[in-house]
């Protein structure tokens, strides 16, 4: 996509899935992105440097899923000051609790702003790094209310289904 606003990158194909989430939320709010796959501990080198060019490349935010030993959202943190959004992937033997310590436990200096395990923490991280790029972009700011107001909507009409149900 030209000129890609946000960065996805995920340690293996197999992410897709739950990082198609954020992918899904940046195109509801108009924000191109580019989603790449990029592993911390299979291709160091290119995931460095995927992350140390990605400010000169035009890339605002960063958001990174990975799973199992998942130091892909540290490791491109390390290389950039641009904020980092980290996804920890849910499944595989200890159900995703690796992935979310590895990604939340970040020593002090190289911070990474760590989602919820799995499709929530995805789509949250789609959501939360177009509420960083609103804070210059007044037409996100307006989305984002609109976006609240109709996810308050349907918590409603759902409320109203339940109380119409014959008892
Ligand atoms: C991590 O290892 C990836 O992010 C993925 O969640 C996990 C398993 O990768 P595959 O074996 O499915 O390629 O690096």
């Amino acid at each position: 996509m030209a000129n890609p606003q946000v960065l996805i990158v995920m340690g293996s194909d197999s992410d897709l899935p739950v990082m198609e989430e954020a992918a899904q939320v940046l195109a509801e709010f108009g924000v191109p992105c580019e989603i790449r796959i990029s592993s911390a501990h299979r291709s160091p080198q290119r995931t460095a440097a995927l992350a140390a060019e990605a400010a000169g490349r035009g890339i605002r935010v960063i958001i990174a899923g990975a799973g199992m030993a998942a130091h892909l959202a540290g490791v491109v943190a390390s290389e950039t000051t641009l904020p980092v959004i980290g996804v920890p992937m849910g499944g595989g033997a200890l159900n995703g609790v690796d992935a979310l310590y590895a990604t939340v436990q970040m020593p002090g200096g190289i911070p990474v702003a760590t989602m919820a395990i799995g499709k929530a923490g995805a789509k949250n991280a789609g959501i939360f790094a177009v509420q960083i790029l609103a804070l210059g972009d007044e037409r996100l700011v307006v989305a984002l209310g609109a976006f609240r107001e109709k996810m308050a909507a349907e918590v409603a009409a759902k409320d109203r289904a339940l109380q119409e149900r014959p008892v």
